[in-house]
This record gives structure tokens, C-alpha cells and sequence, in this order.
């Protein structure tokens, strides 16, 4: 079977300006992702063990899931030195690298190391969600402005899934493939090759407790989903775990749609541009999916800020296009 690393470096001559760093980059992601795996795993001992956050039965203290995540992930990008500045959720500014070899790195990284962390003690899967461009700026360390790009011109993104098995999902804009962690030697394996959304799909993924909050076309979409309707599948059927690695996960597989939108209280949703959404939408156009804030493609927008939220519709292309019509069709605008 293909390893991550065999899948990586063969794949290294798709891009042009390739020179083996994006392979060591993603390299040194799958090795943080293998670390952070071992302590996710850990997590149901903290009964045993003491809190994450408190002391453990030694008097050491637990690093928060997290917390220890974001420190793995910046360690391990610093080892390889292909990336000069990251913007991490765990992070209010943009971290940058001060060491020589960083700082010449090409690459700059937005990411979520935890996605969906308050979910660690019921034991439902979590993420570590990530997105790659390349630097603007020509040398010393990277800044905002590497970070504020567009999501259509990110290099790479994927999402590592803390679940019932750890998978790593990426793409580098030729297509999207998925790799299981054997756990038994430590390695990723191909087992997911060309990912693609199935044709079909019948799950919405919302959660319906801020109902009274949603603008009128996601009430109307959500009203459609429950309509009955056999010549197109409906109604659907809700699965909502609340971790959004998770959800868009299983929607890839089985077919969906993943919907945070805007509310009156919150208008701009609650998930966000650089790490959630972009890596996300990058993953589903190029899977044969469809990204968009209800109106506008996600990878079309310019950010103005790392922790910038958006509304995010994702999922089985046909399925976000019909919910578009239905956010323009109740759009206060039309009225
Ligand atoms: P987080 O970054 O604080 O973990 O929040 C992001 C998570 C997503 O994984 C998930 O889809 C969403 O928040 C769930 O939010 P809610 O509990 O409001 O439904
Ligand atoms: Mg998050």
C-alpha cells in the first residue's frame, strides 16, 4: 500500500515551481498530526490522569488538548523550516518565525490545530484543519499581508480527523485524497484515493437551535430538506456532530451539506475565513463540491482580517446550490 510520504513526494513534479519544500512541509504535518493523535487518544484518562488544564497525579501540569495541538504543529513546521509565519486559532496575531532558516521559508499556513475541542470529553471525533500559500513577501519574516490572501490561492489545505480511525485528507489542487493511520506501524496509508462527493446526497448538517435567529431563506431551505419528495430524495436526514471536520467528513462520504450561516445575533456565522473555510472549500470544489457564504464563493474572498468570520454553505454541489436560491430568493434585498 501507498504511504503518505510515497503519495507526497510522487506527486511533487504536479506542481511547477516545485523544489521538495511543500512535500517536506506536508511531511512535517503528517508527523505533528501522528503526535497530536497520541495525546487525543490519551484524553479519556484525564479521569485517571488529571484534567487537561490542571495538575496530573505527578503535580505536572496538563497542557490543554488545545493548546499542546498549536504548540506541535508550529514545533514541527519550525523543524522543517518551509513556513515563515502562521496565523493559528489559537493565536490573536500572527506567530512568526525568528529563526534564520524560517525566515527564508516559502510557505506561510493558516490553521485550526483543534477544531470542535470542546467535543475532547464525550469522546466524539475533533480536527486539526489547515491551509497553505505561498509568501508575498520576498524575504525576513512573513506578515499579515502573506496571510490575507484568497482561498483560491491557496497551494494546499486538508484536515487531519481525530476519529473512530485518524485520517489525513488534503489536496494540492489536483483532486483530494484521504490516508488512515496505521496504528500499528505509525504510517498513513492511501485508502481514500480521489475523493469525491457521491452523486446522490440527502444530509443537511445545521444546528437547528439557533432556528429562530436564521435569515428567511435558511429557514426556507431547512423547510425544503424536510419536504416530502422521493424523486429527489427528500426528506433528508439531519446528522450534526458539531465539529466541522467531522461533519464535512462524513458529508464528502455519504453525500451533504454542512450550513453555518449568518444569524441576526451573529451575521457573519461563527466559523472562520483563513483556517475553517478556506482549507475546507478548497478541499470541496475539489472534490466535485460547492463552497459559498449563501451568496458569494468563499475562495473568491479577499480576508481583512485572520480571524474574520464567514457564513459557510459546503457540501454536494446540486445541494449548496439550492440553498443559494433559496438565501437569494428570501434575500431582504428582494423585497
Ligand atoms: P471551535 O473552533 O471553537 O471549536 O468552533 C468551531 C466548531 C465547529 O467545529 C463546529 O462545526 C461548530 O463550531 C459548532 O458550533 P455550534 O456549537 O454553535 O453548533
Ligand atoms: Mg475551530
Amino acid at each position: 500500500m501507498k504511504t503518505l510520504v510515497e503519495f507526497i513526494a510522487e506527486k511533487q513534479s504536479e506542481f511547477p515551481y516545485a523544489t521538495g519544500e511543500l512535500t517536506r512541509l506536508l511531511n512535517d504535518i503528517g508527523i505533528a498530526a501522528k503526535l497530536v493523535n497520541r495525546e487525543v487518544n490519551k484524553a479519556g484518562l484525564v479521569d485517571i490522569n488529571g484534567y487537561f488544564g490542571q495538575q496530573n497525579i505527578q503535580g505536572e501540569e496538563q497542557k490543554k488538548l488545545d493548546v499542546f495541538a498549536n504548540e506541535c504543529f508550529l514545533k514541527a513546521m519550525k523543524h522543517g523550516g518551509m513556513v515563515c509565519a502562521v496565523a493559528s486559532e489559537e493565536n490573536d496575531e500572527i506567530y512568526t518565525y525568528e529563526n534564520a532558516v524560517s525566515k527564508s521559508g516559502k510557505y506561510v499556513v493558516a490553521m485550526d490545530p483543534l477544531d470542535g475541542s470542546s467535543n475532547i470529553e464525550v469522546n466524539v471525533p475533533i480536527g486539526t484543519i489547515f491551509s497553505i500559500y505561498r509568501r508575498k513577501s520576498s524575504s525576513g519574516a512573513g506578515n499579515l499581508e502573506d496571510l490575507l490572501q484568497c482561498g483560491k490561492d491557496q497551494v494546499a489545505a486538508g484536515y487531519i480527523i481525530y476519529g473512530s480511525s485518524t485520517m489525513l485528507v488534503y489536496t494540492t489542487g489536483h483532486g483530494v485524497n484521504g490516508f488512515t493511520l496505521d496504528l500499528s506501524v505509525g504510517i498513513f496509508l492511501l485508502s481514500h484515493p480521489e475523493m469525491t462527493f457521491p452523486e446522490g446526497g440527502n444530509i443537511y448538517s445545521i444546528n437547528e437551535a439557533n432556528y429562530i435567529y436564521f435569515q428567511e431563506g435558511v429557514k426556507q431551505y431547512i423547510k425544503y430538506c424536510q419536504q416530502d419528495d422521493p424523486a429527489t430524495n427528500r426528506p433528508y436526514t439531519t446528522r450534526y456532530i458539531g465539529s466541522l471536520v467531522s461533519d464535512f467528513h462524513r458529508n464528502l462520504i455519504r453525500g451533504g451539506i454542512y450550513i453555518y450561516p449568518g444569524t441576526f445575533k451573529n451575521p457573519h456565522g461563527k466559523l472562520r475565513l483563513l483556517y475553517e473555510c478556506n482549507p475546507v472549500a478548497f478541499l470541496a470544489e475539489q472534490a466535485g463540491g460547492k463552497a459559498s457564504t449563501g451568496f458569494e464563493r468563499i475562495l473568491d474572498i479577499q480576508p481583512s482580517h485572520i480571524h474574520q468570520r464567514v457564513p459557510f454553505f459546503v457540501g454536494t454541489k446540486h445541494m449548496v446550490e439550492k440553498a443559494e436560491e433559496f438565501m437569494r430568493e428570501y434575500s431582504p434585498e428582494n423585497k
